[in-house]
């Protein structure tokens, strides 16, 4: 039989045994805030972490908000709407269940495609931690001269994280550095597929690429919250975490993580942030309270003054995000930002017609304050983006492993052309020996 009669077959006997657990009960629902006052009356109800799960809310009304509802809430939520004259639809009416069907699907592409730690990595499926960090010391034994791997720490339960060092090998030091992450928020999984493509690409395919490293360095940090990444991938209860995982006690019980993207101390925990530790975005007791945030600021403070452009790759909504998320005044530079993120946009819609938001962060999104790329810009990056692929899937945070493909496909497209403006617009200084 056929590769794709296998999956076929195996997809019906998923779909059929497959029982909820863990999110049984949980609808998504749809909501188009007309007023800001509807908008407002959402973004309270967002502030109930414990029974609310918003996957996409911005700031100004006649967007579509994205809600997961836990079903002891159902009844009341319902009833809030109405009062607020909002109507809605159900686009998943049992969480639950898809979870599980995606769990058996993976485990399924895990047979199908397995990685032995050598080699290329297939874009057919999501890869573990480990397996991420098996391919890139893979890359380094293979391609030495052009790839260096350093450990820079360890996530609080002890994993090992590391960083990606791309060059052209040609030895030369002190070369600007564009500094890519992923793999900030755990249940994010399409953000480190999509930067293990750009790895791929810089390294594998450095021939065609060549031109991105003849002045430029790459350092690449895939998975930044590997606890939080390995949570959500074995445990069908925990699909939809977003933290880290160090624990916090909050009024005699024990709850677990802090928002990474909230942890950056700059302006930290000012808007758009909880100090409930039960919360999703939980800034932390204090600012750099996560090992895994730590090690970002280490690397990003490592990098100044050669770090042109710091990217970290989230999910999802399309938007291309630029400082400031503390504040909706915009930088002084805010032009050369856009202008950058408008080569990704363009790149992007050319490539699959796909369409980004572009802004910054809190004009077209939300105010969220102690985010990296804030910390990043304001630490001397001249380019700090965020960028927020696409949804998918019956969950939003799981593009089917058939569409991997294209998606980190139209991505790279973006992040090339992102890449290729910032290397004309700040070109590294050359040093004549005479
Ligand atoms: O809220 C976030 O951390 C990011 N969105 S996500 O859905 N992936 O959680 C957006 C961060 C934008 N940047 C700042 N607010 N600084
Ligand atoms: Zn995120």
């Amino acid at each position: 039989m056929s590769r794709v009669g296998v999956i076929v077959l195996a997809l019906a006997a998923v779909l059929a045994v497959a029982s909820a657990e863990g999110y049984d009960g949980y609808k998504i629902f749809e909501i188009l805030p007309k007023t800001q006052e509807q908008n407002d009356f959402l973004y309270e109800l967002s502030k109930m972490s414990e029974f609310y799960d918003f996957f996409a809310l911005r700031r100004q009304p006649n967007h579509l908000a994205r809600v997961m509802v836990n079903p002891n809430e159902e009844e009341n939520f319902l009833n809030a709407l109405a009062e607020h004259n909002l109507s809605y639809s159900i686009v998943n009416d049992n969480v639950g269940r898809s979870v599980e069907q995606e769990f058996q699907l993976n485990k399924l592409r895990r047979s199908l495609s397995p990685f032995t730690g050598k080699g290329r990595l297939s874009t057919e499926r999501y890869y573990s931690h480990g397996e991420i960090n098996n391919y890139i010391e893979d890359l380094e034994q293979r391609f030495p001269s052009r790839v260096s791997l350093k450990t820079v720490g360890k996530s609080f339960e002890g994993r090992n994280i590391k960083t990606i060092t791309i060059s052209n090998g040609d030895g030369r030091a002190g070369k600007n550095v564009i500094f890519i992450d992923g793999g900030f928020h755990a249940r994010e999984w399409i953000s480190p597929a999509a930067v293990l493509y750009v790895i791929g690409q810089l390294v594998e395919n450095f021939e065609e690429n060549a031109e991105l490293l003849l002045d430029y360095d790459f350092m690449i940090l895939p998975v930044v919250n590997p606890d939080g990444y390995e949570y959500t991938q074995t445990s069908t209860k925990a699909r939809f975490w977003r933290k880290t995982r160090q624990p916090y006690e909050s009024a005699g019980k024990t709850c677990y993580g802090a928002d990474p993207n909230r942890n950056f101390d700059f302006h930290w925990n000012e808007e758009g942030a909880s100090s409930n530790p039960c919360a999703d975005t939980f800034a932390g007791p204090y600012g750099f309270s996560e090992p895994e945030t730590i090690i970002v600021r280490d690397l990003i403070n490592s990098l100044k003054g050669r770090g042109s452009m710091y990217l970290t790759v989230h999910s999802y909504g399309n938007y291309l995000l630029y400082p400031w998320g503390w504040t909706a005044d915009l930088p002084d530079t805010w032009e050369d930002l856009h202008e950058v993120a408008m080569s990704g946009y363009n790149a992007i819609f050319n490539a699959t017609g796909t369409e980004y938001t572009v802004g910054s962060s809190t004009n077209v999104l939300y105010i969220a304050a102690g985010a990296s790329d804030d910390y990043a810009f304001n630490a001397g990056f001249k380019i700090a983006m965020t960028m927020e692929l696409p949804g998918g899937g019956k969950l939003g945070f799981d593009p089917p492993a058939s569409s991997i493909d294209t998606m980190v496909k139209e991505t790279w497209a973006g992040i090339r052309a992102m890449a290729e403006k910032v290397i004309e617009k700040y070109p590294t200084e050359r040093v004549e020996f005479l």
